[in-house]
């Protein structure tokens, strides 16, 4: 059995400190059944200059959220801020995911065991709180197989080991959001050896088209092909 002190202060030199608000100290709560190691990746461990606080949801018998915070600033910009966030998403008293933040609050990593087999399979890295990698492991070797890459916001590109010999083969190239072309590795070298473009860029136009002959009925119907028209002719 272990017992765990909700709204845990570590860190006693921040305790006198007026402006770094603490939340009370609760009494010790029976967590017996909680495992001794709840898998914990914030850093507040030994170290004098993090708080931390421990919360539990109303359905689970151990605390599931921790969070742990530094304190930055000077006098009265002295103030307390959010520097990692782990949760036990389900309530088995092993931390599943985790999130670290800068000091203006900004996502910085966030690490998950999606499938509870306690191997993180997801890697996100955020850059200004934007997403701009998701690497995933699929196949449960501890290693990511997919990264997903964003750029201000969008997916940009995806690199896919489908082998499992640790380097891509597949490539999905994407512009505004949107799949260009899909290349693929036959021979394991790392290069691309065939690129599906044709079907994806057919289908594009296509959508492009259809987009155009909406916007064009909405302005009154001028730049629309009469009903009688021929289809306009494809792209080689
Ligand atoms: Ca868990
Ligand atoms: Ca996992
Ligand atoms: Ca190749």
């Amino acid at each position: 059995m272990i017992r765990v002190i909700l709204g845990l202060l570590v860190g006693g030199a921040l305790a006198g400190c007026a402006s770094a608000s603490v939340e009370p100290v609760t009494p010790l709560q029976d967590v017996s059944g909680m495992p001794e190691d709840d898998q914990s990746r914030c850093a507040f461990a030994n170290r004098a200059d993090r708080e931390v606080s421990e919360t539990k949801g109303p359905t689970a018998r151990f605390p599931s959220v921790r969070r742990v915070y530094g304190v930055v600033g000077d006098g009265e910009d002295r103030r307390r801020v959010l520097l990692c966030r782990e949760a036990d998403t389900n309530l088995d008293g092993v931390k599943d995911i985790v999130r670290t933040y800068n000091d203006r609050g900004e996502a910085l990593n966030e690490l998950a065991d999606s499938n509870y087999d306690g191997k993180i399979d997801t890697w996100i890295t955020f850059s200004r709180g934007r997403v701009t990698k998701i690497q995933l492991d699929g196949s449960g070797t501890g290693t990511p197989d997919e990264t997903r890459l964003y750029v201000a916001g969008k997916l940009s590109r995806v690199q896919r080991d489908t082998n499992r010999d640790g380097k891509p083969d597949v490539w999905e190239i994407y512009a505004d959001g949107r799949l260009q072309r899909v290349g693929v590795d036959l021979d394991g070298d790392g290069h691309v050896d065939r690129w599906d473009r044709d079907a994806v860029a057919l289908r594009a136009a296509d959508e492009r088209e259809r987009e155009r002959e909406r916007a064009a009925e909405q302005r009154g119907g001028s730049e629309a092909p009469s009903p009688g028209a021929p289809p306009p002719p494809r792209p080689p």
